[in-house]
């Protein structure tokens, strides 16, 4: 137990009197804090019973403060609510209502909703609004999600790697399950759901069909008993060919009776196990993975396929669009459009596609998919990646709020006011499926995601999955609160160091829209020169396009015209290099290094300009996190100012590779008071490391 509770007013005093707060914090109580323990004694009186309402019931027993009433938590049908002038209708069955009311004249604190589970996320949300500040006399909380399946994605392999995982081994140990069930899965979904999260893909989307066999299905369904209570379902990654695999067919052709009756039969053998399973999310005919193409079939065969299998169960199937072919020699960026655009309209009513957020991989900037607006038919769930596997994995602070809202506020084009947000919610299309999608930053690590800037990635993106609207600020407002305590000093420095974090990462790895300059494999570290890859589009060269005369890719109407893949007033936009804003410039344009950019620099300027500005912010950030030491734990407040001396050596290290680089191209010399590269190119070039996280051998 610690001395003080964050919280309480006696930890200021403790703050003030010691040079360091005299508690320990190893950061497993995520944005939920600490428990209160015996500091909390707020009065829950619960009408009807299930497991759910009790631990909506114990959280709050736990950790709320002392109210100056009662805390009632009831459905919305409970008649005990009959004639109450509150309106439960607007809420659906996941969302939640908490407010003042007097019922059989007593006055309390009510919260509800239809569900056990909308009662369960109103309780978090009564706990985040008390816990971030808000006051406990005006407590008026109402929310419905926007969208209704809001997930994550563990790329998990069964021998425990966590693909692109920076925070140890995956959670789920599948050895002693279904036997032993780690305590942490509740914790996961106690987590989970104070975000609203209600799904997990437990398996990497480069699947192993193994998942699929009964041993593993009675360690999933073993999961799944945790995690129900907590309105968090199921679900498995699907390797295409496992009717072969498992089943001894001779193919996996979706069109192949056989094959759907494999299907069918695997279906029903998981739903007798896991009821409530989710479905299926499936990588299909990408990377090496298999998939209906190996048969001449369109994706659209293979996920119908599936979506007939879990459809009479109530499942789904999210089919992924991340696609690119080796065959295929057109612009990587334009492939996952070209192959599902035409698919558009032929989906099951059950399935969803599946689109990364840009057309290319996860990279700390890119402009959004050309897929959200063009699919009208077929209701997409966008993926995010939460793990950093191209910023910098979990050593380097960025926070990936402002990335997201970057995307989910991006008009499409298509409509007046249409926003990818609006797609991804369905509201766009009137699709009743919708869904966002995080690939996840959980591991073993004591703090689940490698240090506590990462939870609040984890944070945001379960936020803005329940409502891709709210601003990505005031999200950062409400976890530094609750993380770190209700200290304006603290939450105005903290939320000022996330707010520019992830614009710092992508100045020193890739400014004014360059992207995918990573080292091979693991994607650590600056690697713009790598050209010997066995596919052009694994090469960084094929990206930047540099040369003596110029850099970036055109895919104007004289490159690869990929902008023609936007609605016309946006490719309109990114046609021309003067409307393209200067973020997203070189993905569009090829251009030479003296072109003059908004302001007056050269391009070449302006790229110095960028890395130095990185480089700057990163030291910045450390510098604002030194005046924090008196007043954060010295666990989490160490491990983050090692981790950001760490990243301001590797800022540095980017910057100085790829100016090392671009000059070896350019024979330009660096502008007046911009420092020369402490190493030679080759010195940079020869840089290894044995063993890097998250790359499975
Ligand atoms: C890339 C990752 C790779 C994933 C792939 C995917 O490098 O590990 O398998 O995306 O999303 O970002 O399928």
């Amino acid at each position: 137990m610690k001395l003080f509770n964050r919280r309480s007013p006696l930890w200021a005093c403790a703050a003030l009197a010691l040079s360091t707060p005299a508690f320990a914090n190893d950061g497993y109580h995520l944005w939920l804090g600490e428990p209160r323990g015996e500091a909390a004694s707020a009065t829950v009186e619960l009408a009807g019973d299930s497991p759910t309402l009790q631990i909506a019931a114990d959280e709050l027993r736990r950790n709320l403060p002392t109210l100056d009433r009662p805390v009632m938590l009831a459905r919305a049908s409970d008649p005990a609510l009959a004639g109450l002038p509150i309106d439960t209708r607007a809420l659906g069955t996941e969302g939640y209502r908490v407010q003042s009311a007097t019922i059989g004249g007593k006055a309390v604190t009510l919260v509800t909703g239809a569900t056990d589970t909308a009662i369960l996320y109103g309780a978090f949300a009564l706990l985040r609004h008390l816990n971030s500040g808000g006051d406990p006399a005006k407590i008026e909380l109402a929310s419905a999600p926007e969208t209704k399946l809001r997930i994550l994605n563990h790329w998990d392999n069964l021998d425990g790697v966590v693909e692109r995982g920076y925070s140890g081994q995956s959670l789920w140990d599948w050895w002693v399950l279904p036997d032993f069930k780690d305590p942490r899965y509740a914790d996961y979904a106690r987590a989970n759901a104070s975000l609203g999260i209600n799904g997990t893909v437990l398996n990497n989307v480069n699947a192993k069909s193994d998942s699929l066999t009964a041993p593993y299905i009675a360690k999933a369904a073993a999961l799944a008993d945790v995690f129900r209570p907590y309105g968090i379902k199921v679900y498995l990654s699907a390797r295409f060919s496992a009717p072969i695999e498992l089943g001894g067919l001779k193919t996996a052709d979706p069109r192949d009776p056989a094959v759907a009756a494999w299907w069918k039969a695997k279906a029903d053998e998981i739903y007798r196990a896991i009821p409530d399973f989710g479905g299926f999310l499936v990588k299909a005919n990408s990377e090496g993975q298999p998939g209906p193409r190996d048969y001449g079939a369109s994706h659209g065969d293979g996920a119908n396929m599936l979506a007939a299998a879990v459809k009479p169960h109530g499942g789904i199937v999210m089919w992924r669009a991340f696609v690119y072919a080796d065959t295929d020699p057109d612009d990587r960026a334009k492939q996952a459009y070209t192959e599902f655009k035409p698919l558009d309209g032929t989906f099951a009513d059950n399935v969803l596609v599946q689109v990364k957020n840009g057309a290319i991989d996860f990279q700390p900037r890119e402009p959004f998919h050309p897929l959200f607006g063009a699919m009208p038919k077929t209701p997409l769930i966008a993926e995010f990646q939460i793990t950093k596997e191209y910023l910098g994995f979990a050593t380097h602070l960025a926070y990936l709020g402002p990335m997201f809202e970057e995307v989910l506020d991006a008009q499409t084009g298509v409509r007046r006011g249409e926003t990818v947000a609006s797609v991804v919610t369905g509201k766009a299309d009137r699709h009743t499926l919708s869904g966002m999608a995080g690939v996840a930053n959980i591991g073993r690590d004591r703090d689940w995601s490698g240090g506590t800037f990462n939870q609040a990635n984890w944070y945001v993106f379960g936020r803005l999955a329940w409502d891709p609207t709210l601003s990505s600020e005031e999200i950062a407002r409400e976890w530094a609160a609750q993380t770190y305590g209700n200290d304006p000093v603290i939450i105005d420095t903290v939320v000022k160091m996330m707010m520019r974090s992830r614009e710092a990462v992508v100045d020193y790895t890739g400014p004014l829209g360059l992207a995918h300059l990573f080292a091979s494999g693991h994607h650590y570290g600056p690697g713009p020169w790598v050209s010997d890859l066995g596919r052009p589009e694994w090469n960084p060269v094929y990206y930047h396009r540099a040369d003596k005369n110029g850099i970036g890719f055109d895919r104007t109407r004289t490159g690869s015209n990929a902008v023609a893949q936007y609605a016309p007033s946006i490719a309109k936009r990114y046609a021309d290099p003067k409307t393209t804003p200067p973020e997203e410039l070189l993905w569009f344009h090829h251009l030479p290094w003296d072109y003059k950019m908004p302001g007056g620099n050269t391009l070449w300027e302006e790229l110095v300009r960028r890395y130095d500005r990185g480089v700057a912010e990163v030291a910045a950030m450390r510098a604002q996190w030194a005046t924090l030491k008196p007043k954060i734990d010295a666990e989490r407040w160490t491990k983050t100012d090692v981790f950001l001396g760490v990243q301001q050596r590797e800022a540095l290290w980017w910057r100085d590779a790829s100016l090392a680089y671009w000059m070896s191209l350019n024979g330009l010399k660096l502008p007046a008071g911009s420092a020369a590269p402490q190493h030679s190119l080759e010195h940079y070039k020869q840089v290894r490391f044995a063993y890097p996280p998250g790359n499975p051998q």
